[in-house]
């Protein structure tokens, strides 16, 4: 069997305010040995040309995980919609959440939770998907999943680029290709988890303004999700009253998970 390795990245400008310096960007991925060095560089690259500042200080953390312990999932299926206007993409957005089990006071509570961010946070808020309340008491830091990937690279492209294909969704730049390959794959770990009701993100990259919802199995891919050129994005993942908080957020932060190949492979 094959060695896995988690690879992890986080850059951060200069800590001026004692805090730790701001969160520029993070990627995490789950890879065979043969493949760790180019992810390394991929992750060098990044973390040096992002659009958010300079990167200050990159911390690149790799560790082993036995194979034995990675589960394998199915990707959400993946669907689109395209609006005039913000107002109207989160909107809509509400609407899908509200018929998968979201109270609309939930939903709306999310969405200015993470409008409203004075600056991005480098995780997730947990949130109660009936009273809105945040739950997971982290701060800015949230929960970051971790331990994620597809199982075969190849594939996995191939299975993204029909779906694009299918959607007439402009994943033409691999920017935006890798932004919807990692979005995927980290919605389709969170959905895998016991309690977990739904989830609703916009990217924190000034001219990134697509969001998704998942909620019913599926990616919803929504645009657009904020105005060009704003600098807040987020993530909120929803949970069922009384769900097992502890051990969901531990799945969603260190659980080995793969977007199994048997449902992405060539059909
Ligand atoms: N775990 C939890 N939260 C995360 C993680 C993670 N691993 N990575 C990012 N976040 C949170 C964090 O608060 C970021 O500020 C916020 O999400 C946005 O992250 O075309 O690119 O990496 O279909 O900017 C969605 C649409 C793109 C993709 C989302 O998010 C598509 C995106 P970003
Ligand atoms: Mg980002």
């Amino acid at each position: 069997m094959a060695d896995w390795f988690s690879v992890r990245m986080r850059a951060t400008e200069e800590d001026i305010l004692g805090d730790g310096g701001r969160h520029i960007s993070g990627c995490e991925r789950l890879v065979t040995e043969d493949r760790v060095h180019a992810v390394l560089e991929q992750m060098w690259r990044r973390a040096k040309s992002h659009e958010h500042g300079n990167a200050h200080a990159i911390n690149i953390r790799i560790d082993a995980i036995d194979s034995a312990s990675i589960r394998r999932i199915p990707p959400l299926a993946i669907e689109s919609l395209a609006y005039a206007t913000v107002k109207e993409g989160r909107a809509a957005s509400c609407a899908l959440l509200e018929r998968h089990g979201i109270s609309k006071t939930a939903a709306q509570r999310a969405l200015a939770a993470i409008a409203t961010l004075p600056r991005s946070m480098r995780g997730a808020m947990v949130v109660d998907a009936i009273s809105g309340e945040r739950l997971d008491g982290l701060g800015e830091r949230g929960v970051r999943l971790s331990r994620m990937d597809c199982e075969n690279e190849e594939n996995f492209t191939k299975f993204l680029q029909n779906a694009m294909l299918r959607l007439a969704i402009g994943g033409d730049t691999p920017r935006a290709m890798a932004k919807f390959r990692e979005a995927l794959v980290l919605a389709s770990k969170a959905a895998a988890a016991p309690g977990y009701a739904g989830e609703l993100c916009w990217s924190d990259d000034p001219n990134y303004s697509t969001g998704y919802v998942a909620c019913g199995k599926t990616y919803h891919r929504i645009s657009p999700m904020k105005e060009p050129g704003n600098p807040i994005g987020g993530r909120v993942l929803f949970v069922r009253p009384g769900a097992p908080l502890a051990e969901i957020i531990d799945y969603w932060q260190r659980q080995p998970v793969l977007v199994a190949d048997e449902f992405c492979g060539p059909s």
